[in-house]
């Protein structure tokens, strides 16, 4: 097969860019272990509850200034720790009246989920040993599902819940 010079140029240069490219984020991901915003924070999966947002008197919603919530949650095979209510059961729906800004916090004691409040810009991976944070602003009234995007296992979708925007 005859190859014209610029071609072989050219796909000498493509090449060597992905090779290039794929060692920059392989040295960044493994050497440097950089990982997305949200992740900055690491915890021990051991033990979650040594950190002060994690502990289960403090899971689930809280009201920190006028209209500013912080949502503590701990995922694990398969279930979403949202603390429990004043019955003592544990709570499934997490609820914010409109245009409140609620910054969740989540961690995982075991393997790899996903938190999403579908409907929302809320999305984020969680990773054992490190703290998601994500802060949105819920505009829109409704009842958004929270569901685990990350294949965690044979109960993967049993990992619900249910934010609540009321007006
Ligand atoms: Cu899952």
């Amino acid at each position: 097969m005859h190859l014209h010079k610029y071609e072989k140029i050219w796909l000498v240069f493509g090449m060597a860019s992905l090779v290039l490219f794929l060692l920059i984020i392989g040295f960044a991901a493994f050497w440097k272990g950089t990982h997305p915003q949200s992740h900055m924070e690491t915890i021990d999966p051991q033990n979650v509850e040594a950190h002060d947002a994690f502990k289960p008197e403090n899971l689930g919603i809280r009201e920190v200034a006028d209209g500013k919530y912080i949502v503590n949650i701990v995922a694990s095979a398969f279930n979403y720790d949202f603390g429990k209510d004043t019955e003592g059961n544990a709570n499934k729906t997490i609820r914010v009246p409109k245009g409140s800004t609620v910054l969740y916090q989540i961690t995982t004691k075991d393997v790899v989920h996903g938190f999403q409040v579908a409907g929302t810009n809320v999305n984020m991976m969680v990773e054992p040993g490190h703290i998601s944070r994500y802060e949105a602003v819920m505009k829109n009234v409704g009842e958004f599902t929270i569901v685990c995007n990350e294949y965690c296992g044979i109960g993967h979708h049993q990992m619900y819940g249910t934010v609540e925007v009321y007006e």
